[in-house]
């Protein structure tokens, strides 16, 4: 049985019934409200709840697409998945159980977190389905490359580390990474990881053509960690780091990927709401909608 809590209180965009019905719908949300492992501030596990409220506050009328994409494809929100805490193992266990679920059912899986962490889950669940390698794309401002950290291998801080075992992995966004993860990076093929530092975003657009032929036809799991986005667009976050990217540089990058690759998952994550910082809540939201659209609409999934 899967380890579901108790119903949200509303499903993601608020829609009706018909567009919600699980059957129907090509897009599964998965809220999972995981915080085991926070180093700095946590409120990690308020995450879903914030963007779930939030999502009913977006306009699901899309300029880029000129209609209601939602309208068209479905969305099923889950209940919170329920996880033991202090037992990361079977918590990750849990969450790839229930992601592979939903991707046998051939539906586009979207996880809230929650911590980082969860995607370890996230992308085992994928990679069960869909078979090894699948490369993960991470934006995020922090490596995540090492082995174990605070002497647990599953720390959000080694969440690429882990990733690394399905497949290749492509960082974008990044800017705050140890000695030891950048010898990593240094000793690492690119084919292998490709780390594309938050200042090569910043200097153009070259890292978009990059980015396509790297993902080019292959099975993608999408990791979003929200503290990639610059402090400025998601002060809500356990680890903010200055220097971040914008809301339109990670759309470029959301929409390379999906346009190019075979995007068969992706997560929100690391999202920690606070009081009067609803603007983060919010565009965590319309950033969830805008990246199932792009990827629905890329038809490779
Ligand atoms: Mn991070």
């Amino acid at each position: 049985m899967a380890p579901y809590d108790f119903l949200p209180p509303e499903n993601f965009l608020g829609l009706d019934a018909a567009h919600t019905a699980y059957q129907a719908s090509r897009v599964v949300v998965v809220p999972i409200p995981f915080e085991s492992t926070v180093s700095y501030m946590g409120g990690t596990k308020n995450g879903p709840r914030a963007i779930l409220q939030a999502s009913m506050q977006v306009e699901l009328y899309d300029r880029d697409f000129g209609r209601q994409p939602a309208l068209e494809y479905g969305v099923h929100t889950l209940p919170y998945l329920a996880l033991a805490h202090g037992n990361i193992e079977s918590a990750l266990e849990s969450i790839a159980a229930v992601t592979a679920e939903h991707a046998r059912a051939g539906k586009l899986v979207v996880g809230l977190g929650g911590e980082h962490t969860v995607s370890v889950g996230f992308g085992r669940g994928l990679a069960a389905v869909y078979g090894a390698p699948v490369l993960t794309v991470q934006i995020d401002a922090h490596a995540d490359l090492r082995d174990e950290f605070e002497g647990s291998p599953y720390s959000h801080a080694c969440v690429a580390r882990r990733l690394l075992d399905l497949g290749p992995v492509v960082q974008l966004g990044i800017r705050s990474l140890s000695q030891e993860e950048a010898e990593l990076i240094d000793a690492t093929p690119s084919d292998t990881l490709r780390v594309f530092f938050a200042d090569e975003i910043h200097a153009g657009r070259a890292h978009l053509a990059e980015l396509a032929e790297r993902v080019r036809d292959r099975t993608v799991f999408l990791t979003i960690d929200v503290d990639g986005f610059d402090p400025a667009y998601v002060p809500a976050t356990g680890t903010p780091e200055p220097d971040g990217l914008s809301w339109l540089q990670v759309l470029d990058i959301v929409r390379t990927v999906a346009r190019n690759a075979r995007v068969v998952g992706f997560d929100v994550v690391e999202l920690a709401p606070q009081p009067g910082m609803h603007a983060a809540d919010f565009l965590v939201a319309k950033l969830t909608y805008k990246t199932m659209s792009e990827i629905i609409a890329a038809g490779r999934l």
